[in-house]
């Protein structure tokens, strides 16, 4: 964009990990998160240990923050899948186990379909582990119908919010 600054838009990601020491690769996600350039972060959910959903391995450790940022949507991508790597992240094949995972959820009211990102998260709503810790950010964005559509599925809140 040239000229006019950009302006910042709400953005909700997804955290997740299920190998090695999940909860520290999550806390240090935020942190990392937080420190991206013309973003800053907004609120953190709990943490919530999660059983895996459509996947194998350990439960999951999960999460969802709110950061405002003047990143477009494919440079905010970038830096997650950066952090995603520089914790050791592998994809030896679909939802496997991994060190972390960091998804964005909604971009403001964007609406993406690219061939990298989609947005809103086409599976979001199908899981607990993403409707439980946004609805404790957002209440306004997530329905009473939309959590007892998941009210099946195992999670448990392990930890408060940091500030
Ligand atoms: N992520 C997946 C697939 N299944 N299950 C849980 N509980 N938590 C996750 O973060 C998760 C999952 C694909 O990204
Ligand atoms: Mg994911
Ligand atoms: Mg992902």
């Amino acid at each position: 964009m040239t000229g006019a600054e950009r302006s910042e838009v709400q953005v909700y990601l997804a955290l997740g990990a299920n190998l090695g020491d999940a909860q520290a690769s999550v806390l240090a996600a935020i942190q990392s998160i937080a420190v991206l350039p013309d973003t800053r972060l907004i609120a953190t959910s709990s943490l919530y240990r999660t059983a895996p959903i459509d996947a194998t391995g350990p439960d999951y450790v999960n999460a969802v923050i709110a950061v405002a940022t003047r990143l477009n949507a494919p440079e905010l991508l970038v830096h997650l899948q950066r952090i995603e790597n520089q914790a050791g992240r592998a994809r030896p094949y679909r939802n496997a186990p991994r060190t972390l995972d960091l998804d964005i959820l909604l971009y403001g009211d964007a609406r993406i379909g690219s061939a990298t990102l989609q947005v809103p998260h086409p599976r979001m709503n199908e899981r607990a582990f993403v409707l439980v810790p946004l609805a404790e950010i957002a209440q306004d964005r997530v329905s009473k119908d939309q959590l007892m559509a998941v009210g099946a599925q195992l999670i448990e809140r392990l930890a408060a919010p940091l500030h």
